[in-house]
Formats: C-alpha cells, sequence, structure tokens
C-alpha cells in the first residue's frame, strides 16, 4: 500500500480484532488484573457528538499499555438505559421505550466500535435487560431487610433487629432511624404489638423506607419532575423546562434510601482514595457534616426554643432567637403573641412561598413575636423571638441564636430589621465570622473559641451534636420507564412483603401507554393486573442500575449471583474509572452507598468501588458553546473518522489539551494530526536494518520513558508531542532502524491502534518474505510493551558552570559520570579559569554535583 488509506485499514483490523476476540479478558487467570472502567452512557437517542468519545479514548489508551504491560484488563462498556432521556425519547417518537432503547443502543454500539476502543463486549451489561435488573432488584431487597447498627458501624439484617427487639425491647439499639422516631418499647411491649404494628416500626429502620416528600409537580405536565428538569422563568418562579409550565411543591408518597446512615464513612473513607480534590471537597460539601451543640433557650410562654448551633462560643452575643415559620410547635407561640393577626398572616404566607419558590430565598423576611422573649441561659439576659424564612425547617432543631456580630445571615437580618449587634470575639484570623479570644463573656473571658464551646456547653447542660447536610435520596419515580420494585403490599393490612429470589426478576408490564398518567401516579398504577397483584407502583430512580453495574461486568453471565465470589475476589475493583465531574454528588455517592452496605453484608471484598478517578474536561464546540443538537453545533464522530480516520480522532482528542481541562474543538487543526500519521505512515516504507544513530536512540529511549509516564498520568498531550518530536528527528536522520521504529509503534498502538496494526504487520510479512524462520503474525495490541534503557535516557555529557568567588567564568561539559576529583580538576585546568587563578591561592573547590564549581580564592 502506497498510500496511507484510512478507510481500508480501520475496517480490515477492526474485522480482525472482532473475529480474534483480541481484546476478550481473560477469565480469573494468574496474571496481575487491571479494571479499567467508563462511566456507561445514556444511550439518548442524538447519539454520539465527538465530545462523548474523550473520556473512553483516554481510557482505551489506558488500558492499551495495561495490557501491553502484561496485566489481564478488563476494559468493558455497557448501557444506563432507564430513566428518563430514553422514556422522553419514546415519548417524543411515540415508540415503546424498550424498541427506542433498543435501537439507540444499535446506533451508540455503531458509532463507539469505528474508533477503535478495545472494550471486551462479550461483558456488556444494560440496565433495562431483565437478566440485569433481576440482581438491581435483589440488592434492594437485601437493603430494604437492614438496618444500620451504630455500635458495630455496619448494616445488619432486619431479622436481627427483630430478635433484639423480641429480647429487649429497642432501649438498648443504637440504630440510625427516622429522625422523628422517638417511641420506645420493651420486649414484652413489641410481642403485644400487632404484625401491622410492628411492621410500621420495622420501616423506621429500614435502609430502604417509605415515606412522604415534596416533589416538584406540574399540573400541566401531570408529572413530577427532577430538579434538573424545571427552570427559573424572568419573575425567579420555578418552570418545567419542557413547555415552561408552572411547577409546584407537592407531598407524594415516595422510597426512600437512608443513605445518612453512611454519612461519616462517606466522608473519613473519602480520604484515601486517588481522587481529585475538587470532587472529594464537593462530596465533602454535600455531606456537610458539622459538629456544634444543642443548647435550649426557655421562654416567657414555658415552653422551651432548643437551638443547634456550631458557635456556642458566641453565646453572649445573642441578640434575638429566631423559629421557622414551619416550627413544630409555632401555633402555641403564635396564639401567645400580642400580634397574632399579624404574625399568623406572615406564616401562611411563608409557608406559601417555601412551597412554591424553587430555590434559595433572595431576601430574607421575618416578623417579631410580640410580647414573648427568650433567656439567654449564660447570662440570664432577656431577647425577643422572631419568625423568620432564613431558617429552615428541616436543618438542626429549625431554630437559631442569632448572633449577628458574627454570623452573615443573621447581621444582613439584624440590619433589615435594626436588631442589637454585640461583639463578643476578637483576634480573629480572617475575618469576624471567625474563631477568636472571648471578652464580655462573663468568666469565659479570655478563653479561644474552641476550648470555649467545650466549657459553655457544659456550663448551660447543652448537648455536643453532630449534624449532616445531606438527606435520605429519594428511590422512586412515577414513571413507568424503571425498574419494577420487587415488594406486594396486601390490600387490606397494607402490609408489605418482599418477594423471593426465585420470583426476581420482577419483569416491568408490557403497557400500552407509557406517559404520564396525568395524576402523579405511575403508569404501572393503571395496569390492571399489575394493581391486582398488589405490586408497588412506584419504579426505581435512574441511580439504580447504575449503583453496582461495575460489579455486574466482572462476571457479567452469572445466573445465580451478582458476580462470583472468586470473581469478586480476583478482580477486587475498578483501578482506573474516568467520566465527567458531573456525576459528584449523585452516581459516585450512590454508587460508594451501595458498594459499603454490599461490603457490610460480606457480598463484596472491598469498601470502596473506584481507587483512582479521572475526570476529563468538555469538548466545547468552535462558536464556544457546549455542544448541543438545540445549538445546531454538534460534531458527528462519523464525519470525523470517514474524512481523517479514527486513529487521526483519537490521536487528535488526546492531543488537543489537558485531557481534565475544557478544550474547543476545531475542524481546522485536526489536520495536524493527520500529517503527523501520514508522516508515519511515509518513514515505516523507508525502515533499515542497519541501527540508527545514537542521538535517534537516545531520543527513542527517552520518548519511550516519557510516553510510560505520562500515559500513567494521564497526560496524553504531552505523550502525544514528545512523539511528534521523535517522528521528525527520524524523519531528519538518513537512517530509520526498524528495531527502534518498531519500539516506536508499540508506544504509538495505544493512540492510533490502526495504522501501528497494518505497519507491524507489513513489516512481519517483509520479514517473513526474506527470511526462512517465518514467523506467525501477533497482533501489536498484545506485543510486550517496550522498556527503555536507563543509560540512554540519562544524558551523558553535562553542562557544568564554573565560577570563581561566586563570579561565573566559563562552562564546561563533563561525562555523567565523571567522579568528583576528576570535575574539579577539569576546571582548573580550562583555559578560561587559569588567568583568574594563575598566582593565586585556591583556599577552597565547591562542587555541587551535576551543576556548578566554584573555586574560593
Ligand atoms: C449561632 C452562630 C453564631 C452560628 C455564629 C454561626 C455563626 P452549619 O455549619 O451549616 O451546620 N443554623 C442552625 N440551624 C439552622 C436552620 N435550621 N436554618 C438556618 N440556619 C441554621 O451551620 C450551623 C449554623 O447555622 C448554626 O450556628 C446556626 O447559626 C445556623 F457566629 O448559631 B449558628
Amino acid at each position: 500500500m502506497k498510500n496511507y488509506d484510512h478507510i481500508k485499514i480501520e475496517k480490515k483490523w477492526q474485522k480482525y480484532w472482532d473475529a480474534n476476540k483480541t481484546y476478550n479478558t481473560e477469565a480469573i487467570s494468574k496474571k496481575k488484573k487491571y479494571y479499567v472502567l467508563d462511566m456507561f452512557p445514556y444511550p439518548s437517542g442524538a447519539g454520539l457528538h465527538v465530545g462523548h468519545p474523550r473520556g473512553y479514548i483516554g481510557s482505551d489508551v489506558y488500558a492499551r499499555m495495561k495490557r501491553m504491560q502484561g496485566y489481564n484488563v478488563l476494559h468493558p462498556m455497557g448501557y444506563d438505559a432507564f430513566g428518563l432521556p430514553a422514556e422522553q425519547y419514546a415519548i417524543e417518537h411515540k415508540i415503546h421505550p424498550r424498541k427506542a432503547v433498543d435501537i439507540n443502543v444499535k446506533t451508540f454500539e455503531r458509532q463507539l466500535s469505528v474508533i477503535g476502543l478495545s472494550y471486551d463486549w462479550s461483558r456488556k451489561v444494560n440496565t433495562t435487560d431483565p437478566a440485569y435488573y433481576k440482581w438491581t432488584q435483589w440488592i434492594f431487597l437485601k437493603i430494604y431487610n437492614s438496618w444500620y447498627d451504630r455500635k458495630s458501624d455496619k448494616a445488619r439484617p432486619i431479622t436481627e433487629l427483630i430478635k433484639l427487639f423480641g429480647k429487649s425491647g429497642n432501649k438498648n439499639i443504637d440504630a440510625v432511624c427516622d429522625l422523628n422516631y422517638t417511641q420506645t418499647f420493651s420486649y414484652k411491649e413489641w410481642n403485644t404489638f400487632t404484625e401491622v404494628e410492628k411492621q410500621g416500626i420495622l420501616m423506621k429502620y429500614r435502609l430502604a423506607y417509605e415515606g412522604y416528600a415534596l416533589v416538584n409537580w406540574c399540573p400541566k405536565l401531570g408529572t413530577v419532575l427532577a430538579n434538573d428538569e424545571i427552570v427559573e422563568d424572568k419573575d425567579g418562579k420555578a418552570i418545567s423546562e419542557r413547555g415552561g409550565y408552572p411547577v409546584e411543591k407537592l407531598s407524594m408518597r415516595q422510597w426512600f434510601m437512608r443513605i445518612t446512615a453512611y454519612a461519616d464513612r462517606l466522608l473519613t473513607d473519602s480520604e484515601g482514595l486517588n481522587w481529585s480534590t475538587h470532587i472529594k471537597e464537593i462530596q465533602k460539601n454535600w455531606i456537610g457534616k458539622s459538629e456544634g451543640s444543642e443548647i435550649e433557650f426557655k421562654t416567657s410562654i414555658n415552653r422551651n426554643i432548643k437551638v443547634f448551633t456550631t458557635r456556642v462560643d458566641t453565646l453572649f452575643g445573642v441578640t434575638y432567637v429566631v423559629i421557622s415559620p414551619e416550627y413544630e410547635n409555632i401555633s402555641e407561640f403564635l396564639v401567645r403573641s400580642k400580634n397574632m393577626a399579624d404574625v399568623s398572616v406572615y406564616i401562611r404566607e411563608a409557608k406559601e412561598r417555601s412551597k412554591k419558590d424553587n430555590l434559595d430565598q433572595k431576601e430574607k423576611t421575618g416578623i417579631e413575636l410580640k410580647g414573648i422573649t427568650a433567656t439567654n441561659p449564660a447570662n440570664g439576659e432577656e431577647v425577643p423571638v422572631w419568625v423568620a424564612d432564613y431558617v429552615l425547617a428541616g436543618y438542626g432543631t429549625g431554630a437559631v441564636m442569632a448572633v449577628p456580630a458574627h454570623d452573615e445571615r443573621d447581621y444582613e437580618f439584624a440590619k433589615k430589621y435594626n436588631l442589637p449587634i454585640k461583639e463578643v470575639i476578637i483576634e480573629q484570623v480572617n475575618s469576624r465570622h471567625d474563631d477568636g479570644i472571648l471578652h464580655d463573656s462573663g468568666k469565659f473571658d479570655g478563653l479561644d473559641s474552641k476550648e470555649a464551646r467545650t466549657k459553655i456547653t457544659k456550663e448551660v447542660d447543652g448537648k455536643f451534636i453532630t449534624k449532616y447536610k445531606m438527606r435520605d435520596a429519594i428511590f422512586a419515580r412515577q414513571r413507568y420507564w424503571g425498574e419494577p420494585i420487587p415488594l406486594k403490599r396486601d390490600k387490606k393490612t397494607g402490609i408489605i412483603t418482599t418477594l423471593k429470589d426465585k420470583e426476581l426478576p420482577l419483569k416491568l408490564p408490557n403497557v400500552t401507554s407509557y406517559e404520564p398518567t396525568g395524576t402523579g401516579e405511575s403508569p404501572l398504577a393503571g395496569v390492571n393486573a399489575w394493581v391486582k397483584a398488589g405490586y408497588e407502583t412506584n419504579t426505581m430512580p435512574g441511580w439504580a442500575g447504575s449503583s453496582w453495574y461495575f460489579l455486574r461486568y466482572m462476571d457479567p453471565k452469572n445466573e445465580k449471583e451478582f458476580a462470583s465470589k472468586k470473581a469478586l475476589k480476583y478482580w477486587d475493583n475498578v483501578d482506573m474509572y474516568v467520566g465527567g465531574q458531573e456525576h459528584a454528588t449523585g452516581h459516585l455517592l450512590y454508587s460508594r452507598f451501595w458498594h459499603k452496605f454490599l461490603y457490610d453484608m460480606g457480598f463484596v471484598p472491598t469498601k470502596e468501588p473506584f481507587k483512582t478517578l479521572k475526570n476529563q474536561g468538555l469538548i466545547i464546540a468552535s462558536d464556544g458553546r457546549k455542544m448541543s443538537k438545540r445549538w445546531g453545533n454538534v460534531i458527528n464522530p462519523d464525519d470525523t473518522v470517514k474524512t481523517y480516520g479514527a486513529d487521526t480522532l483519537r490521536v487528535y482528542e488526546m492531543f488537543m489539551g489537558p485531557f481534565d481541562q475544557a478544550v474547543s474543538w476545531n475542524t481546522d487543526s485536526i489536520i495536524g494530526s493527520r500529517r503527523f500519521l501520514d508522516k508515519i505512515w511515509r518513514l515505516s516504507l523507508r525502515l533499515n536494518k542497519k541501527s540508527s544513530s545514537k542521538d535517534i536512540e537516545n531520543i527513542l529511549h527517552k520518548t519511550i520513558k516519557k510516553i510510560t509516564l505520562d500515559i500513567e498520568s494521564m497526560n496524553f498531550n504531552t505523550a502525544i508531542s514528545s512523539m511528534m518530536i521523535l517522528v521528525n528527528e527520524m524523519e531528519k536522520d538518513k537512517i530509520v532502524s526498524e528495531k527502534d521504529f518498531k519500539m516506536f509503534l508499540q508506544i504509538l498502538a495505544p493512540f492510533a491502534p490502526h495504522i501501528t496494526e497494518e505497519i507491524w504487520e507489513q513489516l512481519i510479512r517483509i520479514d517473513n518474505y526474506e527470511s526462512k524462520n517465518k514467523k506467525q503474525f501477533t497482533s501489536i495490541h498484545l506485543s510486550i510493551w517496550p522498556k527503555w534503557n536507563e543509560k540512554k535516557v540519562i544524558d551523558d555529557m553535562v553542562k557544568i558552570v564554573v565560577q570563581v568567588n561566586g563570579k561565573v567564568r566559563t562552562e564546561i561539559m563533563i561525562s555523567n559520570d565523571a567522579n568528583e576529583e576528576d570535575v574539579k580538576d577539569l576546571s582548573m585546568k580550562d583555559k578560561d579559569i587559569i588567568p583568574w587563578i594563575k598566582d593565586k591561592e585556591i583556599k577552597r573547590v565547591i562542587y555541587v554535583k551535576g551543576r556548578i564549581v566554584n573555586i574560593v580564592i
């Protein structure tokens, strides 16, 4: 082949790899394993644009190097195909979601395969496949049938809790349970409870439980919307992104997962993960652990107000106390206030606002409860009590002690309503919100904030408390296209029973209408047989199937277990996970949570699913926007592959800029990557059996070292630029040694797998033609990754600066292994140095290895 014909070459090798199963993972083997995983995509109707494969190409380069380094590499791909995108597509195109998903998967698969990604397709998973979601349902049931024991700090089967209740009631049990559940009972009482009562109590402890939550309800669309399906109109009111219809808050029956039980472990275990600090920080803030104190204020109406504060050291600076409009006992305060009518209007309006307004309140409002005061437990001072909407009912105790001198929100509020501001902390590090030294705080004056917090909490009989911002996760959608929740409800008693293992999967029934019902209920509520059987009508949310798929790849065809113990032990966990950072508070938290649960139950051997995580940056369209059908700026990889070749696309996407940063697509610069490959093609036609020059050899070995380290750290762009330099040097040289060129091909192979394979094969063919010992062809991608020769990597000669009394007088070149005496000797004999030192007494000669000689006279 004279010219580089990418179309022919790429087709040929994709067919060959497929037929020869070049990339199939060995089952459990003696080899060391390496697990390289991409976040699997939603197969949306639009297909791939050139932004999507960036992460896939990066992880593919990485996986290919690991394979060549001798690892048994697991590098699979699959589809996360339940949920809204697939459902929307189906509704818009009036086809059943099952069909829509199958069509979309085909498109994705075709697009992915022309890029030459080295997936083991025999391990493909699809979350909508009943053979897959059988195990999603199975895991759900395990979670449903578990509780969290704080004493052993792990999940345990609910059967054990039932036994404990029967033996000693719930007094000595330290379990994570519903925040509002305070009932205690003895074992005798437990045994007298009816089954319905018992099940009601257990629901407060289960790790998957039923409850109510405010959801975003769009009456016009007749459906519940996720937060990211809502936008604001010009007045800041919530409207649906599709159609622009009003959205309200509505309380609806839901299933939840008690992820809060794992808050602390999710926090502490993230420290050991090799993830970007940015993502860890996002998760940390999301979990929002805060350590503080709960203290009580007595009030003039004989009703205490308990507040949660992280800054009890500022207690002497309290100038008022605030309760939330949705505070539990607010009516008792309301009826005793002197301005009851106004307060009641305020409360009603504030509640309305919090129902309707989607996001954070912009301007703080409030009203004083006239005639009611609270007593500061530290100094007996009487302060006013206010109701205000900047205090949230669902956080802490729903009430705060306000310290406007040291808290920004209180400050804003105090300024607006002319409330006093009293400073009690000085010598803060950065701002008046920081810790410092106490003053005007009675006997605590002079203490630092930290010490004061302990002492003051004790003094006022407060409690030390740890709170989390994170809430339990809703685990239900009122839509059709999701995994059925494998529970049945008895019509008369309401008692819920779980399906047996052998009844799984509970398959999604065929329906004629899978559109929202308009009542807010799932379309399954309209399927007679389903309702008659008593099945749960909500389906699982989008995040169910993706919370454990990485485990299924380890043993994807197993019908008896979600994965065998042996496979789980061998594959251990994901070594390298690549995907977008937009999943920081969704998928990446949920899957860590499920994994920890499975660990507690002894089903997986590791505490964390993903050891290392790398986030690829976005590819922005050349007009500066995100690529999207809506903007008409999408570039289809199919076109690029056709015109320039998959190898060019791969090299270009890896060369565009640092892997983790956003870059913009520029069709004009693709040609540079293509020329690089053209050059390599031409070089391959003039190879030589002689050795390369020493210079080329040195550059080659340096490049091998650099590429190896760059791929390891995912610095793909610098890897490519150093290969470009090497190719330029080779091109200039008269002799291009075949042996050296082959090593170069090997390090290029992960980036450009087709062209390298083609040249590799041609070289073997030529060799075989010329020699008697015919060699069998084996793929370059299964060849052994070249090792660099350390001696060739170190420069032979180094430059030494020679100074006299600290002033630079000349430079000399010395051999790398020259010893100290030789270097000093050489420096003093140098013709440029002799004039400076002759006839002088030399006091000292200082040598800084490999860099400087300083002669002191
Ligand atoms: C007095 C104080 C003085 C506070 C000070 C802070 C600084 P994090 O860290 O986010 O947990 N707070 C408590 N419950 C609240 C609620 N339901 N709605 C709104 N704000 C609430 O924040 C804890 C702090 O947030 C608490 O500490 C309380 O204000 C406020 F110089 O108490 B602080």
